[in-house]
């Protein structure tokens, strides 16, 4: 059996709560979904799939098929977000021209949300919901012996079609004992391939030590989920894995890895003792962290935070849902900093009944804090989140877009904002007003000089800066 995934080109990529232009050509992070999917079925299934990165490997259209006319492949994995779903049915319709009788799957984090409309799009043949680990080594086993329906049945999270029907099996199996999956099949791609602009070390990878967050933000979608961890040993594992194979520099893609504190310090312990030589960043929610968490962070080799600042309106804060106030923000942020640890203030604007007033006092709070990055995103009802549904619900939108754009992907779709007192393209003007204000001070800039420590840091903050400062200067 011949298994081929692949992450799709980002040439269509919807333009998010950040312009494009910020986005594109920042480098490309390892996508650990397929990862974790190829590594289970070729523990567990006997079959080693083969992994096309078209991010990593730059592959257009053209060379993507090219690629595909030299495989025979039985099934086709695509993951895909719903910001890349343009994108991922171009490439399920190439696949079918190009290989009528192979078998579609696709999963990711879109199919989680729109299960059945991703089913029916023309060419998918199956759809995994949720974790896709367990159920797409089942999936390649049942198709082994004959795709019997009653086996198809059986298999939490899949959809499939029995006699033309589409139909999705409802959702049980969470991997309760992360322990039990394998590392993601780094042996199946190109680690050299992965660059980023933030990456502050000579090879870079992304790592995942927990799943879910019990947070209850308005705006995400992974909220109120069951929080589940791997032990500190099997953490180490890995990244005494990473090291063997180059890695220097680690993103911790959990979305709260300080949900845990006496785990995290456990994994602090482990890597100081053990001599291994990494840096790595983390996100953290800023009310879960303490000074000696941060001290053992920064032993361990935590070079940056992520936080979630998103306002300095209490009122705003308190309708995101984020139970923070700024004074626990300037805290978590003095302690980080005193700790020696960088920060990135991940902000918003537009919040629905944000104010103009309101926006610049985020960028100001944003300076206060002294973070080494701060992003300001245009608040976005993603789908199926809180947000989103809280304004079906109370009628601001009347019409179910993304779920029409699930059913229909079309080039034309653009995200919509719901800041009820300004238009997009305001929205979009102070966006561009809120990273100019916070990159072209001249205190800022003459901080970050002083606070470089190695050439290689030094050369990704002036990329980075450049490029934020000429885009919105470019703008304006
Ligand atoms: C790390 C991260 C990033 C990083 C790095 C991305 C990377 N290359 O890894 C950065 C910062 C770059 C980023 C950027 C963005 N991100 Co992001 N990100 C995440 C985060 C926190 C972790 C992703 C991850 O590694 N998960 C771990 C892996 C193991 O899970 P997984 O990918 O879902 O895969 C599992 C299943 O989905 C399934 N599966 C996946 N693919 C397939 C395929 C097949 C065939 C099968 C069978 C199964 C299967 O099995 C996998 C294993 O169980 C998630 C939140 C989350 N918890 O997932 C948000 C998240 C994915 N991001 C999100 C968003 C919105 C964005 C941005 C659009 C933000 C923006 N700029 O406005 C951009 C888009 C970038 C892009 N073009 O892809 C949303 C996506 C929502 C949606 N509906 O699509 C999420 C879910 C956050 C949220 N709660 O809103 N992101």
């Amino acid at each position: 059996m011949q298994v081929l995934l692949i992450i799709p080109p980002e040439s269509h990529s919807i333009e998010s709560s950040l312009p494009k232009g910020l986005e594109a050509g920042k480098g490309v992070y390892p996508k650990l979904g397929l990862l974790y999917v190829a590594a289970h079925l070729d523990l567990h299934g006997g079959v080693t799939p083969e992994i096309i990165d078209c991010p990593a490997e730059r592959l257009d259209y053209a060379k993507l098929e090219a690629r595909l006319r030299k495989r025979r492949p039985d099934v086709v994995g695509v993951t895909t977000l719903t910001f890349n779903l343009i994108d991922a049915w171009k490439v399920i319709r190439l696949v079918k021209r190009i290989h009528p009788s192979a078998k579609v799957c696709v999963g990711g984090q879109h199919v989680t949300l729109y299960p059945l409309e991703t089913l029916e799009l023309e060419g998918v043949d199956f759809v995994v919901h949720g974790e896709g680990e367990r159920v797409f080594t089942r999936l390649i086993d049942v198709l082994r012996q004959g795709a019997a329906p009653e086996a198809l049945a059986e298999l939490p999270g899949l959809g499939y079609f029995h006699d033309g029907r589409p139909l999705v099996n409802s959702l049980q199996d969470r991997v309760d004992d992360l322990d039990e999956l394998p590392q993601p099949a780094r042996h199946l791609v190109d680690l050299s391939l992965y660059d980023h602009i933030a990456a502050e070390g000579n090879q870079l990878a992304t790592m995942q030590t927990s799943r879910g967050c019990p947070a209850k933000c308005l705006f995400c979608d992974i909220r109120m989920t069951k929080f589940r961890r791997r032990s500190p040993e099997n953490v180490l594992d890995e990244l005494r894995y990473l090291v063997s194979r180059g890695i220097d520099d680690i993103f911790f893609v959990d979305d709260t890895i300080t949900i845990d504190r006496r785990r995290l310090l456990e994994i602090c312990e482990l890597i100081k003792t053990s001599g291994l030589q990494i840096h790595f960043k983390v996100s953290a929610r800023v009310d879960t962290v303490k000074p000696h968490v941060l001290a053992a962070l920064k032993e361990a080799g935590c070079y940056r935070i992520h936080y979630g600042v998103e306002s300095a309106t209490p009122r705003l804060l308190k309708y995101l849902q984020k139970q923070t106030t700024p004074d626990k923000i300037r805290q978590a942020f003095r302690w980080t900093h005193e700790a020696g640890i960088g920060t990135f203030a991940y902000c918003m604007i537009g919040i629905p009944t944000e104010t103009y007033t309101e926006m610049m006092s985020t960028v100001d709070f944003a300076i206060e804090l002294d973070p080494e990055y701060a992003q300001f995103s245009i608040c976005t009802p993603y789908p199926k989140t809180a947000l989103y549904q809280s304004m079906l619900q109370s009628g601001d939108v009347t019409h179910d877009y993304w779920r029409a754009f699930a059913a229909n992907p079309t080039e034309d779709f653009r995200v919509r904002f719901w800041n009820k007192l300004y238009s997009e393209d305001e929205l979009r003007t102070f966006q561009s007003e809120a990273h100019r204000r916070f990159y072209s001070r001249f205190r800022y800039i003459a901080r970050q000089a002083r606070r470089v420590r190695t050439l290689s840091e030094l050369r990704s903050k002036v990329k980075l800066g450049a490029r934020i400062l000429l885009r919105q200067l470019n703008r304006s």
